[in-house]
């Protein structure tokens, strides 16, 4: 399988998170993508490939001109108003409030980050703009001919919404794939997403359209991030209706109660007939994720790549989530291997 992969990832790199109330080391690093990087090489997956630069037209087709606007220069007009330090808001425009863009960098933080634990560094903009390029360069390659590609994006994207961000995520980078696969002639399109948190950006993105389906398998918004999205009864609006499938389930999930979900996103996929597939592939549904709260063991990881390739359909695989820094690699490793049968 071929990977597409940029160092440029490492531009965007935080000081620190606020974790349970602490300032502690960021577990969204750069160290994450080294070490599938790593993995893929092991594994002799196949080829690692640069990806091609596409600029801003490909991300407006998914979000608003403001955000696109404010992270390219959130950075900038911060060090001027603070300094050179990591970018944060202070607060968070809640329900009810002015939905209007305020002047000074720290009401637009305010404005469009949905928490304070997404730091915006020097060269985040750049990073973020380089992981879209990587989902569509990965696109690019489907298109000529691949049957699987994997995607190494960095910074993850699918709580970027629109016209928001947050949750370590600032552009869509399998919103923006999937739009653009629709841009390159494809009728319909579906996203899979098997992180552990919601992917509440995309749900939204797509959530009145009905060219795609959205089917995430995530930790319960009762108990989890979001928080906001990603109960079962959203199935969509609109013309959307009916094209939404979350499927929640409670901390301390394992496999027993992963597989029967997996198998209804799959199903729920297969009725829509895509022709082509976005898997928004976190790995931090692992029994040892240091953030999350389901319980999947390594060898499951293989079973997941296996069941999405029953779907028979051009797949981009989107790297999200995945925390466990000495198994990441290898269980995002391990669906793709699945997917490939080796
Ligand atoms: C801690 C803030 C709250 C947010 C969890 C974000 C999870 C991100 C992810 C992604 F795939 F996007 F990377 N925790 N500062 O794993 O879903
Ligand atoms: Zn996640």
């Amino acid at each position: 399988m071929l990977t597409v992969y940029s160092d440029r990832h490492r531009l965007h790199s935080a000081a620190a998170d606020l974790i349970n109330g602490r300032m502690e080391p960021p577990v969204e690093k750069p160290a994450r993508a080294d070490t599938i990087l790593n993995a893929v090489h092991s594994a002799q997956l196949g080829e690692v490939r640069e990806p091609a630069t596409f600029g801003v037209a490909p991300i407006l087709r998914v979000h608003d001109e403001r955000l696109v606007h404010f992270l390219e220069h959130a950075w900038s007009m911060w060090v001027e108003a603070h300094g050179p330090w990591d970018a944060v808001p202070r607060t968070c425009c809640a329900r009810g409030m002015q939905a209007r863009e305020p002047e000074t960098i720290d009401g637009k933080l305010a404005f469009f980050a949905t928490e304070p634990g997404t730091p915006i560094t020097a060269g985040t903009w750049d990073a973020a703009r380089s992981a879209a390029d990587v989902a569509l360069s990965g696109v690019a390659a489907l298109d000529a001919g691949a049957r699987g590609v994997f995607s190494l994006c960095r910074p993850p994207g699918h709580h970027a919404a629109r016209d928001y961000y947050g949750g370590y995520c600032f552009l869509n980078n399998a919103a923006i794939a999937a739009q653009n696969a629709l841009d390159r002639g494809a009728s319909r399109v579906a996203v899979l997403d098997v992180d552990y948190h919601h992917g509440n950006g995309t749900q939204s993105i797509f959530y009145e359209r009905s060219d795609v389906v959205f089917a995430s398998i995530h930790a319960d918004p009762r108990q989890d991030y979001p928080f906001f999205l990603g109960y079962a009864d959203e199935t969509g609006s609109g013309e959307g209706e009916g094209y939404n499938l979350n499927l929640p389930l409670r901390w301390g999930s394992g496999w027993d109660q992963y597989e029967p979900a997996l198998n209804a996103a799959i199903a729920r996929i297969r009725r829509h007939a895509p022709d082509m597939l976005i898997v928004s592939l976190g790995v931090d549904t692992f029994e040892r994720d240091p953030i999350s709260r389901f319980k999947l063991g390594a060898e499951q990881y293989p079973k997941i790549g296996h069941a999405i390739a029953s779907l028979r359909v051009p797949t981009l695989f989107v790297m999200e989530g995945g925390y466990a820094i000495d198994e990441l690699g290898m269980n995002a490793v391990n669906v793709l291997r699945g997917f490939e049968g080796m």
